[in-house]
C-alpha cells in the first residue's frame, strides 16, 4: 500500500469499526451496503468453531476480490483484535487499506454512551448479531455490554496496530445511526473520491430510506448455540 494516492483508490478498502455493542455499527454497515453495494461480513456469521478470527479475516479478504469496500463488522474494541485483522488481511491482500470507524469511547463519556447503547439494544430485542435479547435477561445483556466497555482500548494512532489506519473517522456512539451514516459517507467521499466516481451520491431521502431498511427490514441470521 502507500503506492496509490488516496484520491485514486478504487478498491481494496476495509472499514474497521471500533465499537462496543449497540453503537449502531451493523445498522450503518447495512445502510452502506444498501446505498453502495459494498461488502459486509459479520463476526457471528463465521460458521467454523476453531480459528474464528482467521476465518473472519479470510472471508473479508475474499470479498475484496469483488467488492471495492468491505465492512469487517465486529467490535474490534481491543488492540489485539485490530492487529489480528490488519495482519491477516494484509497477508492475503498486501495492497489493502484500512479505515477506522472509530466510535469514540472516552471514559468521561461512559454514562452517556451506556444510556444510548442500552436504550437501543434493550428496545429492539432480538434484532442483534451478538445479543439475542429474547433469550437473555436485561441484567445479562447489560453485563455483556459492560464487559465490552470495560475492555475497550481506544484507538491510538501513535503506535501499532492503530498507526496503520489510512484514515480514522471519529464517530459519536450517542448520535443516531442516520447522522453517523451521513458523516461516514462524507468523509469517505472527501478522502476517496474515485470510489464514488460511478455512483450517484445519495440525498437525504436516500439516507433516511437506507437507515429505515437497515433498522426494520433486515433480520439477522442467528448462530445456533
Ligand atoms: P451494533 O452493531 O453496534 O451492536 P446495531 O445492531 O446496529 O449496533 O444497533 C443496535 C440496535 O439499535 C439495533 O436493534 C438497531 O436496529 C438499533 N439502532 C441502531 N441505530 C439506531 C438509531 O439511530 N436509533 C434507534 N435505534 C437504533
Amino acid at each position: 500500500n502507500g503506492e496509490l494516492d488516496a484520491k485514486d483508490v478504487t478498491r481494496n478498502v476495509v472499514l474497521v469499526p471500533i465499537a462496543t455493542i449497540g453503537c449502531g455499527k451493523t445498522t450503518v454497515a447495512l445502510a452502506l451496503v444498501k446505498l453502495f453495494g459494498w461488502g459486509h461480513f459479520q463476526n457471528d456469521d463465521v460458521k467454523v468453531k476453531k480459528g474464528r478470527p482467521q476465518a473472519f479475516a479470510d472471508t473479508v479478504s475474499n470479498m475484496l476480490i469483488v467488492d471495492p469496500v468491505v465492512i469487517a463488522d465486529r467490535n474490534n474494541h481491543q488492540k489485539r483484535e485490530r492487529a489480528q485483522l490488519i495482519d491477516d488481511i494484509s497477508r492475503n491482500v498486501p495492497q489493502a487499506r484500512f479505515v477506522a470507524l472509530n466510535y469514540v469511547h472516552d471514559r468521561s463519556n461512559y454514562d452517556a454512551i451506556r444510556k444510548a447503547t442500552r436504550d437501543r439494544v434493550l428496545a429492539r430485542g432480538d434484532n442483534h448479531q451478538t445479543i439475542q435479547a429474547g433469550s437473555k435477561s436485561q441484567d445479562e445483556i447489560i453485563e455483556i455490554m459492560e464487559g465490552f466497555m470495560y475492555r475497550f482500548q481506544p484507538l491510538d494512532p501513535s503506535e501499532g496496530p492503530d498507526d496503520v489506519f489510512d484514515l480514522v473517522i471519529d464517530m459519536d456512539p450517542t448520535l443516531s445511526s442516520r447522522d453517523n451514516l451521513e458523516f461516514v459517507i462524507g468523509k469517505m467521499h472527501e478522502n476517496y473520491p474515485a470510489l464514488f466516481q460511478d455512483v450517484e451520491m445519495p440525498d437525504d431521502v436516500d439516507l433516511d430510506a437506507a437507515i429505515e431498511w437497515a433498522m426494520n427490514d433486515y433480520k439477522p441470521d442467528f448462530k445456533m448455540d
